[in-house]
This record gives structure tokens, sequence and C-alpha cells, in this order.
């Protein structure tokens, strides 16, 4: 038998990004691998890439697509003419009747390549129509490090091995983000020393030498609190303060409104755990702080995650190889975004992520009339899911392109079947490292599967712009891909293999920072009863964090077990009378999940823990219990805001 392989690159929702060997057998894949030869990823891969093989030849998985005239007939397969036809129809009809922005364009998390710029700019070229910001993932702390910053910009990955310590703060890496973990081995393996700050078990607690468990939401107070501590054994880096900041008298005048033991009190740490940090600080540098996106899920997080980057300050770890407050990436920064297309029309209407239930059912002048999803599950990952189902159902027509039949497709009235980046050509950058990758195809697209690019490229053929869209795969690339190539790396060389961007290992080594002042920025106002809200109907937390095996709602109907699972500290459930396995009820104001109870010694005992992700078709639709509000700072979504009670079943 005669194998192939083909060198390609993961485009999942995933920091790690990783260089993947696909190995095909008769025109079928058969394995996927990691590619030794990626610098940071180096030849592994995780759990999910395995499983991902099912997943491209799954009996879900639709593959040729599906229309219907109304959401309560049952779907029947139909040609790429017809189902394309019908769209195209449909938009010109709304937008001569509505004007375009009565058309959202929302595109999702689930595959963020350089050839999707096309997406936006396909109806740009139509004439604009309304689209989302803000975001349901990483806004709030790229909105707060800018303040701080003046522009987040992460330390390389391999830079952290110059690190004697470093902080997981709010981040699972053993779960998310992989390529960590050799890195994080060998910081310990030199002596050095590692932290998690984290309120829940995360099964990254067994990469670290000691776990932190804040109150949710609190971790401010544990930044600053550490900050004092430095600050008592005369350990701050004075120079930095004083040459390169700005506000940092004013800091210094918050950090004294509490003492350290009323700081550790009120995130509920021992003040054991805030000397341990602030020691590590001191005696273990240069310190890496990774900063997760678990962090940001809270309303006030610009609070906690500015007091981190100022405890980076005062710690001297701030343009410091080794050292850096570090978070993410930009995963379309490489290219060249004129193609978005977004300078051809008037600005449009653009409707907020964190409350795009509401937003759609408000919208007027026009109303939401069509809604087009690409690459998301919005009815299921979008906050408060009664009113974002209830936003799609208003929508007279709703067209989903994906790869398999979730809660969103459910609300569609047609499925577009995608390829995934097994049957792509295209180019990948990450928003956790500074490679960018090839997409190299590996098989042919399954059943009838056309990439997005193709489908718009047919799409736009109905239109009177079809010349401006109708190029090749590689020409496209060629030009989006254009600042990649003035950085030295041709196109035929990043059909071969990952290529390192221009982008610093240690950013602001020159302690010169793009804020108006060109200094680092304190924070220099703080609200303590901001982070201090408890509702006692409501006593739990509830914290819906990334599942180990899934990349959030990427799963099929078979994967799901009959109720998500939420785990509660033992002696709350013994306080309420619960046994592990009961079917209990979580009810918070938004909503109500029936799951089944699993308890936990030594869990805080003031949340409720679950994993994200399952289908509300399958029974579980966390989101039915969140809260669609937006964070203060960088419109993100605070889904970890939500309280929840939990009662047995009857
Ligand atoms: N296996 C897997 N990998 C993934 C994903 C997945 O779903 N599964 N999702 C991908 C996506 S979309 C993203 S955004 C990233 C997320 O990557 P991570 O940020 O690493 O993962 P999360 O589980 O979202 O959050 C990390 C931790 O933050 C903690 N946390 C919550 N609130 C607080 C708080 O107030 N303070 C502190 N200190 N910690 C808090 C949570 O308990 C959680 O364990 O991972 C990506 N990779
Ligand atoms: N309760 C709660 N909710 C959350 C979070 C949380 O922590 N708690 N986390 C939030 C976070 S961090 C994120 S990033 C969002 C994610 O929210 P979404 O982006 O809405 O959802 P995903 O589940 O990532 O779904 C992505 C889909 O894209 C599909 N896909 C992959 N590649 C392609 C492609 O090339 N073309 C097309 N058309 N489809 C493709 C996948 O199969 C999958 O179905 O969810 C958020 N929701
Ligand atoms: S899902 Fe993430 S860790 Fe797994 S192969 Fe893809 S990029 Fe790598
Ligand atoms: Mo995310």
């Amino acid at each position: 038998m005669h194998d192939t392989t083909v060198v390609t690159t993961c485009t999942r929702d995933c920091p790690n990004t990783c260089g993947l060997v696909a190995t095909v057998r008769e025109g079928r894949l058969i394995k996927l691998g990691g590619d030794p030869r990626h610098p940071l990823t180096r030849g592994k891969a995780c759990v999910k890439a395995a499983r991902y093989v099912r997943r491209v030849y799954s009996p879900e998985r639709i593959t040729r697509p599906l229309v219907r005239a109304h959401r309560d007939e049952p779907w029947r397969t139909a040609s790429w003419d017809e189902a394309l036809d019908s769209i195209a129809a449909r938009m010109k009809s709304i937008a001569a009747e509505s004007g375009p922005e009565a058309i959202l364009y929302y595109q999702g998390y689930g595959e963020r390549t350089a050839l999707k710029l096309l997406n936006r700019y396909f109806f740009n070229l139509f004439g604009g129509v309304t689209t989302t910001t803000g975001s349901l993932c990483g806004g709030t702390g790229q909105g707060s490090q800018n303040l701080d910053f003046g522009c987040r910009i992460s330390h390389d990955p391999l830079d952290h091995l110059n690190s004697r310590s470093m902080i997981l703060w709010g981040r699972n890496p053993a779960s998310t983000n992989v390529s960590l973990i050799p890195i994080i081995r060998e910081i310990r393996q030199r002596g050095g020393r590692v932290a998690l700050i984290d309120p829940v078990f995360s099964k990254s607690a067994g990469l670290a030498d000691r776990h932190v468990r804040p109150r949710p939401g609190t971790d401010a107070f544990l930044a600053m609190a550490v900050a004092r501590l430095i600050l008592a054994k005369g350990a701050e880096d004075r120079a930095f303060m004083e040459n390169h900041a700005e506000g940092a008298q004013s800091y210094l005048r918050i950090l004294e409104e509490f003492s350290v033991e009323e700081m550790c009190a009120r995130c509920d740490v021992a003040v054991d755990d805030a000397t341990y940090l602030a020691d590590l600080l001191i005696r273990h540098n240069p310190t890496s702080t990774l900063l997760g996106w678990g962090m940001h899920r809270h309303e006030n997080a610009h609070f906690s995650i500015r007091a981190i980057d100022a405890l980076g300050a005062i710690s001297g770890n701030i343009g410091v190889p080794g050292g850096g407050v570090s978070q993410g990436f930009e995963e379309y920064g490489p290219y060249d975004q004129k193609f978005w297309g977004d300078d051809l029309n008037p600005p449009r209407r653009a409707l907020l992520l964190p409350r795009i239930g509401e937003e759609i059912l408000r919208a007027s002048n026009p109303g939401i009339r069509m809604i087009y999803v690409t690459a998301a599950n919005p009815v299921c990952m979008a906050p408060n899911t009664a009113k974002v189902s209830a936003a799609f159902r208003r929508a007279e027509f709703v067209v989903y392109s994906g790869h398999f039949q979730d809660d969103t497709a459910d609300l569609a009235h047609v499925f577009l079947p995608a390829t995934t980046f097994l049957e792509e050509e295209d180019v990948m950058a990450s928003y956790g490292h500074n490679y960018v990758g090839p997409v190299n195809p590996a098989i042919r697209p399954v059943g009838e599967c056309r990439s997005e690019f193709r489908m718009f490229c047919d799409l736009a053929d109905r239109f009177p712009f079809a010349e401006r869209f109708r190029r090749s795969a590689r020409e496209w690339l060629f030009d989006i891909c254009g600042p990649i190539r003035e950085q030295g790396c041709s196109m035929e060389a990043l059909r071969q293999g990952t290529f390192r961007l221009n982008a610093p290992m240690v950013p602001y080594a020159d302690k010169i920072f793009p804020t108006p002042s060109g200094k680092f920025r304190f924070p220099t106002s703080f609200d303590p009863q901001a982070l201090d809200r408890t509702d006692p109907s409501y006593p739990y937390r509830l914290l819906t964090t990334a599942p180990h095996g899934f990349i959030c709602s990427e799963r099929t109907m078979a994967e799901h077990a009959p109720l998500p699972v939420v785990v509660l500290a033992k002696e709350e459930a013994v306080r309420l009378q619960l046994r592990e396995g009961d079917t209990v009820r979580v009810e918070s104001p938004a909503g109500m999940v029936r799951a089944r109870l699993e308890t936990r010694a030594g869990q805080r005992r003031d949340v409720l823990v679950s994993e994200r992700g399952g289908w509300l078709k399958a029974g579980h639709g966390l989101n039915r219990l969140t809260r669609d509000i937006s964070s203060v700072v960088g419109s993100g979504t605070p889904y970890y805001e939500t309280s929840v009670r939990v009662v047995l079943d009857s």
C-alpha cells in the first residue's frame, strides 16, 4: 500500500496552530499527526487532532447542500445551483426592499484563515451589510492590555524558555495550549517555579508547583496584594516605574487603600499564597505571566488584567527576556487587511456580539430579515440562548455554512456544506504564536462540500461584481499575503512549511510604548465594589470552561452524554443533601438546564463548574443560563458573571 503525506496547518480555534502531517491512503485520510519540523509545535498534536480524522468522515457530516422553505419542514437535498440561486435571489430582494443592512453577516471563530478575509469582502462588494462588533472570546484582555501597553503584543512562546518562573493566570494549557507543556516542564526542570492561578482544578494544576484558587473575578485584589508585598520588601523596579511608566504614583496610592490581609480576604486567598507569588517574582525572575481567556469572561475583568500588567511592571518584567504579561496574537495580523473591503462603503451597522440576541431583536430601520452564518454556532455558544434563538427564529431567511447539523443549523433555511481544512488550500496564522503556516489539501472535498472561498466565488457569479471576485485561491493568497512576502517568504516557500513572522521575541525591549506619552500606563482608578457582587438566591458562579477533548461546540450528536456534568464542592452537595450522580436542575435568572451532578472535595464552595460547548438539542446548551451583558472594557462577553442555584430534579 502506498501512503502519501501532506504538510499542513491546523486551522481550528486553538492557540497552538500546530504544524501537521496528514497521511493519505488511496485518497482517504488515515492519520493526522504533528509535524516535527514546526519550530514551536515540534511534532506534538493533541487528542483532538487524531479524533478529527473521524470527524471528517463522520456519518453525521452534511456533505450536500440542503434547503427548505420553512423551518418546520424537513430538509431536502439540493444542487449547489439551486441553493446559491435561492440565496442570491433573497439577498437581492431584501436589499431592494429594505436596504443591505437588513442582512446580518455573522462570522464565527471556527476557521480564521487568510481567505476568510474575502467573506467580508464579498458582502462589502454587495454593498455592505450589518456585521458584528465586540467579541465572544478575547476582547476584554485585548482592550485592557491596549490601555496599558498602547498595543497588546505578547512574548514569543519560545522566549518563555528564558523564564525562571511562570504564572499561568486563568489559563489551562494542559487542555488548550499543549505546545506550552514542554516549555513549562523545562522551566521546572531547571529549578524554576510555575504557579497556576485558577478558581478551578484544571488539568494544568498538574503542571504547577502551586495552585492558587481565588474567588472568580477578583484577581485584581490578588495582583495588588502581591504588588504590595514586593513593595514592602523594596524589591520593586523603581527605574521602570519612574522612567518608562506613567501613573505609578496614583497606582501606589490605590494599593495603599487596602492592607494585604484585606485584599487577600477579598479574593479569598491565603496570605501565604500571595507571599509565595511575591517570592516567586522576587527570587525567580524573570517571570513570564500568561493570561488565559478564562480571565476575560468577567464584566470588570479590566481591573484584574490591568492589575496583573501593573504587577509585571512593578516586578521588573516588562520588556525583559523571559518576562512579560502575554496573552495572545493577531490571527489576521499578517495579512493585507484592505481585502476585508471595509473601505468600499460608508460605515455600516455593527451589532454587539456579547448581546447578539437582544441586538438582532432590537435592530430597526431596517430590522434584520436575513442572517448568513459561517463557521459559528451562535445559538449554542453566544450568551442567553433564549434570546439568540428567538432572534434567529424572527429572521425570515437564515443561511448556515458549516459541517454538522448543530443548534444554529437547525434554525436555517439553507445549509451549505463546507470543507474542512484538510480539503482546502489556504494560509493560517495563529493567535498563540508568531508562525504562519500553509494549509494544503490532503484529500479531495468529501461529498459535494465546497470551501467557503469557492462558495463565495460561486455566489459572487450571481451578482454584477462577479468579475471583481473571480480569481483563483492562489492569486488571492498572493495578494492577501503581500505583507508576508515582503518579509521575505515567497508563496512557494510558504506552501512547504511554516514561516516566522517578523515579530519581536521580546516586545517593548526598548521600553518605548505606543501610548500617547510613549510610556507604560498604570491604571489610575479602581472600583472595589465592582468586583464584589453576590446574590444569595443564586450562590454559585457558573464557570463553563474549555473541555479537554473538544473545541467549543465542534462535536457530533453521537458524542454527547445524555446530560451535561456539573461539578460542585462536596461540602456544598452535603449541605444541599445532593449526591454524586443525582440529576439536578441548574437555574439562573436567564433559564434552566438539567445536569448530572458530580462532587469534588476541595473545590471552591462558591462555584459550579462545567464544560462549555455541548449542544442544546442534545440536552446540554449551558448558555441557556448565561447573561448577555458586555464587559466594561473591550466589548467582551462576561460568561462567568452568571450565578446559579442547584436543586434536585424531581
Ligand atoms: N481542548 C480545548 N482547547 C481549546 C478550546 C476548547 O474548547 N477545548 N477552546 C479554544 C478557545 S476558543 C479559547 S478562547 C482558548 C481558551 O483557553 P484557556 O483560557 O486556557 O481556557 P479556558 O477554559 O477558557 O479558561 C482558563 C481557565 O480560566 C479560569 N478562570 C475563570 N475565571 C477566572 C478568574 O476569575 N480568575 C482566574 N484566575 N481564573 C479564572 C477557568 O477556571 C479556566 O480553568 O482555548 C482554545 N483551545
Ligand atoms: N458558556 C460559555 N460560552 C462560550 C464560552 C465560554 O467560555 N462559556 N467561550 C466563548 C469562546 S472563547 C468562543 S471562541 C466562542 C466560539 O463560538 P463559535 O465560533 O460560535 O462556535 P464554535 O463552537 O467554535 O463553532 C465553530 C464551528 O465552525 C465550524 N467550522 C470549522 N471550520 C470551518 C470552515 O472552514 N467553514 C465553516 N463554514 N465552518 C467551519 C466548526 O465545525 C464548528 O461547527 O464561544 C464562546 N461561548
Ligand atoms: S486542535 Fe490545537 S493542539 Fe490540536 S492539532 Fe489543532 S492546533 Fe494543535
Ligand atoms: Mo475563544
